[in-house]
């Protein structure tokens, strides 16, 4: 098979080393994404176009795991003779996660880490003919690489932007960390005047001793230079040199800030003194602006105070993995600005150049970290991986003005190693804290001009402890009461007690949030029953304490989307559903709620209207359905009406309007009007009857037990509603209870992964020892089916993936076994849904039946052993 190899390999772009932009600037960039062979190991060759990630596919099966190993991109160069005399790199954005790149067999060079950017020398390699390009990549498991366990997906692969880079000879260093090699500080800013100082390096790769002009001129935003600075140097062969130069001030400077993110540009050229040509050119960002953390009073920026809000993101994408294209990352920072936030937690790792420019643009502020996450290797290696990350993240990024955080670690003692051996685990924390202090030491001497910042979860003792809290410019926490533990009115106790006991530091909440699966809406919102009501009250109570609160700086939710975590199992397995907007960017009520909180244009939205396809009990005796409508806003009331019928004006309390609105069966028409804003939405909804012989019309029911949530199935469209005991001429249960759990499991019925379904949710809660289920229907022909899952014993696995509370215990088998009759006909016989199926695995019976003589539906479940349960009930009237 190997062999076909070279047959499949496509012919390739013929790369001209000088067009009329290299005559402008001396250097080309071509994209390098297209013509791609991907191959693992003894595996089919396949054609690729990056951004490319081999496991996209495999994190959507219900199997655990996914492919960390090894996988071969290969690709052809042709560069014409032009190109010869010329310095030539790749450039690479970001490759998962250790990389070596061979051209024509032999290795140029190598990297490690998956979130930074890097550039290989490659002239020294190249025949010109027909020049090889293979990148060999491994994201297996290293105990010297960070990350080394976290919350999301170590998506493998060359998932970011490639391209090939040709200039001069004599050019900025490409040797800098991945970076331009122009690094800009504005040494002075205020709105009279602003100086600017730009640092680079200059790299003599030609055989030739070279005298050369170095030319800064800054551009504003109409392109009318502002001012310059030149001076000559002379750099030998093979030299690199260092360049300082200090830029005549800009008087009365146009400040950058989220309001007004006015840009200046730099662009800095080597000119041959000789030939008078510009040899090579870089352009960098460049913003003037001013900013200090306080204890007390929290963030300022160009002396105003400012409290920074937004979110956190991570860069992967519905069924795309992290090979996420340019226009999808850039939307991110748009949906960030358009939620009225001010501030991006780039989490956990580094991301694409494209993230950081956006924020520039759009008035972003931001923090960006290494992926040091939950514990660290106890190696030098390790500890130079994450030094030389450090210095990557922050040469790559230097130039941003959006930019005022560097960080380096996330909740570093999560995992904690040697519980048991505490002289030894002493040893660990010890090598923690030394970590951090290098990170720390290292980052402000690399750039003294921003914050630092650590971050924590909110284990409050063991950080102080272990002095973590000592170390950074700012202390982040990630909260999280009211979710893992605790009550959310347990946030606001914790900002006190940091104020308090800390109250020198100045501190942001880097994180807090609330899994809000989009299918799933409840009346009766509980923690962990992952509705999306439960997240709308959970981030009411936390924008309200941060908010009131000068002295916390700022709060980044988590997550501004939904992102990939294997790990992961609960009602959308392999999925965190803690985001504001859904995987595929849908705004959740929750976003919502944000822009309410956050806009400063008048707003009114109504949040709820996600939950288009809704389905209740009628009241009793009506033909109506009272539910509850919410409305986001930063108006004081609104009013609501209904098919054009008003429902009444209301006021806001926290931002949220909320109505009791009598649905009808059909389509219903909302609108919300406050002033000139207004809103609407149609809202389907099927009325279930409360009593079978009543008005309502009978048409199907789908029946969760054990469940006070109502999930909607997106792709079959049905609405899945809580059960209720059996009432005579209704329906429900009779017998048994909710399932509570297993394992001290903090968790709405079972977070385990059901195995076979995409339904989850239908599995994951059940009624155990029920006795019988009832319909008091009419005479007629109807479908019954019957959703069990075995959700006691099996393997046993973590609890939730990231339960920050610990408390796992192994899980008992359970041994079940029971049979089922409808009207008094065997349906089912001792059935052991372990034995016969497999736990956690969906099994669905379905039975047409004939129901005469006022009977109605009678189920009946005879226990043989233990205790028999049901998952879900559906009934449909044939005729
Ligand atoms: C955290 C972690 C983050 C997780 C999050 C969660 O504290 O920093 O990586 O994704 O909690 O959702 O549990």
């Amino acid at each position: 098979m190997l062999k076909h190899k070279s047959l499949l390999w496509i012919w390739i772009v013929i790369i001209s080393g000088y067009n009329c932009a290299a005559q402008r600037t001396g250097r080309e960039t071509i994209s390098l994404n297209d013509q791609w062979e991907f191959h693992k190991p003894d595996a089919q060759i396949e054609k690729v176009t990056l951004p490319h990630t081999w496991n996209d596919k495999d994190v959507l099966d219900d199997v655990p795991g996914y492919y960390r190993g090894v996988g071969i991109y290969k690709r052809k160069l042709k560069l014409d003779d032009s190109v010869k005399e010329r310095a030539v790199f790749l450039v690479f954005n970001g490759v998962a996660q250790e990389s070596e790149v061979l051209i024509n067999g032999k290795s140029a060079g190598k990297h490690i880490g998956s979130y930074t950017k890097f550039i290989v020398p490659i002239s020294a390699f190249l025949n010109y003919k027909e020049d090889v390009v293979e990148v060999r990549v491994n994201n297996r498991f290293n105990e010297d690489i960070p990350p080394l366990t976290a919350d999301f997906t170590f998506f493998g692969g060359i998932y970011r932007n490639v391209s090939l880079l040709i200039t001069s000879p004599v050019h900025f260093s490409q040797k800098e960390n991945g970076s331009s090699g122009i690094f800009i500080t504005t040494p002075e800013v205020s709105t009279l005047s602003a100086s600017v100082q730009v640092n680079g390096v200059v790299e003599n790769s030609s055989a030739f001793d070279k005298k050369i002009k170095i030319i800064n001129s800054i551009y504003n935003a109409n392109g009318e230079q502002v001012s310059s600075g030149s001076s000559t140097i002379s750099v030998i062969r093979g030299e690199k040199k260092s360049i300082v130069q200090d830029l005549k001030s800009i008087k009365s400077p146009l400040l950058w800030s989220p309001q007004n993110p006015y840009l200046y540009r730099v662009i800095t050229k080597i000119i041959d003194t000789k030939s008078g040509e510009v040899i090579d050119q870089v352009s960098n960002p460049l913003g003037f602006r001013w900013f200090r953390f306080d204890a007390n009073e929290g963030f300022f920026l160009n002396g105003k105070s400012m409290k920074l809000m937004g979110a956190s993101r991570h860069q992967d994408y519905e069924n795309l993995g992290n090979a996420t294209p340019d226009a999808l990352q850039i939307k991110d920072v748009e949906l960030l600005k358009a939620m009225g936030g001010n501030f991006l937690r780039v989490a956990h790792y580094p991301q694409d150049p494209l993230i950081l420019e956006a924020c520039d643009r759009l008035g972003i502020l931001a923090s960006v970290e290494i992926p040091v996450v939950n514990t660290i290797t106890e190696s030098e290696a390790f500890t130079n991986n994450c030094l030389n990350m450090q210095t990557e993240m922050i040469a790559q990024n230097f130039n941003h003005p959006s930019v005022v955080i560097w960080a380096y670690m996330n909740e570093i003692l999560l995992r904690l190693k040697f519980s048991n051996d505490k002289p030894r685990q002493q040893i660990y924390f010890d090598h923690v804290r030394e970590l951090a202090q290098k990170l720390d030491s290292l980052t402000r001497k690399l750039d003294p001009s921003r914050y630092t910042l650590l971050v924590n979860h909110g284990a409050w003792d063991i950080y102080n402890k272990v002095g973590l809290t000592k170390i950074p410019m700012i202390v982040g926490w990630n909260l999280y009461s009211g979710w893992y533990s605790g009550a959310p009115e347990d946030f606001a106790k914790f900002l006190d007690k940091h104020h308090k006991e800390l109250p020198n530091t100045p501190f942001m909440v880097t994180e807090y949030g609330a899994d809000a699966d989009p299918r799933i809406r409840t009346n009766h919102p509980v923690r962990f029953d992952k509705s999306v009501e439960y997240a709308m009250k959970f981030h009411q109570v936390y924008l309200n304490a941060m908010l009131s609160r000068p002295f916390v700086a700022g709060g980044m939710a988590w997550n501004l989307a939904d992102f990939n975590s294997e790990t992961r199992e609960e009602t959308m397995p392999h999925i965190n559903n803690k985001g504001l907007l859904t995987i595929a960017r849908q705004p959740k009520d929750t976003y919502f709620l944000y822009q309410g909180y956050l806009l400063q244009k008048p707003y009114l939205k109504i949040a709820s209207s996600q939950w288009k396809e809704r389905t209740a009990l009628a009241d009793s005796g009506k033909l109506i359905s009272t539910q509850n409508i919410q409305v986001a806003t930063n108006l004081k009331l609104a009013e609501l009406y209904l098919n054009g019928k008003s429902l009444g004006v209301k006021e806001a309390v926290d931002h949220i309007i909320e109505w009791k609105v009598p649905f009808a069966d059909g389509i219903n028409q909302i609108r919300v009007v406050s002033g000139d804003e207004s809103d609407q939405a149609d809202i389907h909804f099927q009325l279930q009857p409360f009593q079978f012989r009543g008005q309502v019309p009978f048409k199907d029911m789908n029946i969760l037990l054990g469940a006070k949530r109502y999930y909607i199935d997106n792709q079959t469209h049905e609405i899945w509603m809580p059960d209720q005991i059996y009432k005579k001429g209704s329906w429900g249960y009779v017998g048994g209870e909710p399932f509570k759990g297993t394992n001290n499991r903090i968790s709405y019925g079972s977070d385990k992964n059901i195995l076979g379904t995409e339904n989850d949710p239908v599995y994951q809660t059940q009624q155990v020892g029920i006795k019988q289920f009832k319909f008091d229907v009419p005479d007629g022909e109807y479908d019954i089916s019957l959703h069990f899952a075995e959700l006691v014993g099996g393997e046993t696995k973590e609890a939730l993936a990231y339960n920050l509370d610990n408390n796992h215990k192994t899980e008992a088998v359970e041994n079940r076994v029971f049979s089922v009759s409808i009207n008094e006909t065997p349906f089912m016989e001792n059935i052991n849904l372990a034995k016969d199926f497999g736990y956690t695995r969906a099994v669905q019976k379905k039975t047409r039946i004939t129901v005469t003589s006022g009977k109605g539906i009678t189920i009946d479940f005879n226990a043989i052993e233990g205790k028999p349960i049901l998952n879900a009930i559906q009934l449909k009237k044939v005729y």
